[in-house]
């Protein structure tokens, strides 16, 4: 099934019509999305990182877990394949697919789907409106980045902290210098390194395509990316697409903070699920560079807006006794598009 999932597009796959060895899995992909091809023209990726992406879905056999999701990026210009992230706005179509395949059947006007995160192995319960015991796409919701309304899947995480770097600081740091420059590096269900947009040149309110079109800045971060891979546990991350590059800046229109994102070689139109999360939770750490300029709001339950190109994004932290973040939850979307044959 082709599907959008949040501000996200992709191929949705049942993992038994996939080959189970990797590398022909991957070979295969590689050839439904017509990658590496900037253009993606003998593929279905939309020559966008955000439009190459590959969700396989299979019941599970965890107790209290209804369906497995793995998550794969397809690179757009490179032969790469890569599962070393999560993709929050992909799983906004999870519990409609796996309803939709009889993976899970529906309760009611409203069906909780509880998902195991297979990339980092966190789970994530995603509520689908089903009235009559039936998926529905419409809905009056809406997000920044997707125009019109559509039916809301709330989404909901715990434990997603240090997801794939082992631990929510994996240096243990606020701040490390990396080339001069003080950045937090962080994880809270995605590996980010949150930077002030100030520090490296730029104000962290500009567009995609002057991001995109800024050689010397994607060099800078890039340069900064590569040196953190073994600080983060996450090893050589020149063919990966973590971690991603957030760059902060105090927010504009009533939010908690600005942030403009790399993933990690093209802008981000608007920001990423686990992103988002990181980058909010990255705000709440005294000392920290997200928190110099953030605008937090008080209590246990925050709801952060973390501004980005599209609009803003509302991110729900829990936070327990000692001030760290318990839980997190947020709101998507998610559309069918095509469900059908694709030949690889
Ligand atoms: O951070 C893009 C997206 C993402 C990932 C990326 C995402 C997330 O917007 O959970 O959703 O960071 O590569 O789909």
């Amino acid at each position: 099934m082709w599907m959008r999932g949040g501000t996200s597009k992709g191929g949705y796959f049942l993992k038994e019509d996939l080959p189970l060895e990797v590398a022909k899995r991957d070979a295969f992909l590689l050839r439904v999305m017509g990658s590496p091809d900037s253009r993606q023209i003998d593929g279905m990726g939309g020559a966008d990182p955000l439009t190459s992406k590959v969700a396989i879905v299979s019941k599970s056999t965890r107790r209290g877990v209804d369906v497995d999701y793995l998550f794969l990026q397809v690179f757009v210009d490179r032969a790469v394949v890569t599962d070393t992230q999560n993709c929050g706005n992909i799983l906004a179509g999870i519990g409609p697919l796996a309803i939709e395949r009889g993976l899970v059947a529906a309760h009611g006007d409203e069906t909780r789907v509880t998902i195991l995160l297979e990339n980092t192995g966190q789970i994530a319960v995603a509520t689908v409106q089903t009235p009559s015991g039936i998926v529905t796409y419409d809905g009056d919701a809406t997000i920044d980045g997707v125009p019109g309304r559509h039916a809301p899947v709330p989404l909901e995480f715990r434990d997603i902290a240090g997801s794939s770097c082992g631990a929510l600081l994996p240096t243990g740091n606020a701040v490390d210098i990396i080339n001069g420059m003080p950045v937090t590096l962080i994880d809270n269900g995605m590996p980010c390194v949150v930077m002030k947009a100030e520090d490296v040149g730029v104000t962290g309110y500009e567009d995609r395509g002057s991001l995109d079109a800024n050689i010397e800045l994607k060099a800078k971060i890039e340069a900064i990316r590569l040196a953190v891979g073994e600080r983060m546990n996450l090893g050589d991350v020149t063919e990966k697409s973590v971690p991603k590059m957030m760059l902060v800046a105090p927010p504009r229109n009533g939010g908690a903070v600005s942030v403009r994102s790399f993933i990690p070689h093209r802008a981000h139109a608007g920001i990423g699920v686990f992103g988002a999360v990181s980058v909010a939770t990255a705000c709440l750490i005294r000392g920290s560079p997200a928190a110099e300029v953030a605008d937090i709001p008080d209590g246990q339950h925050r709801p952060l807006s973390i501004e980005h190109p599209a609009g803003e994004m509302s991110c729900l932290l829990e936070l327990d006794e000692g001030g760290a973040v318990k839980s997190a939850a947020l709101l998507r979307t998610a559309r069918k598009l095509m469900d059908g044959l694709v030949f690889g």
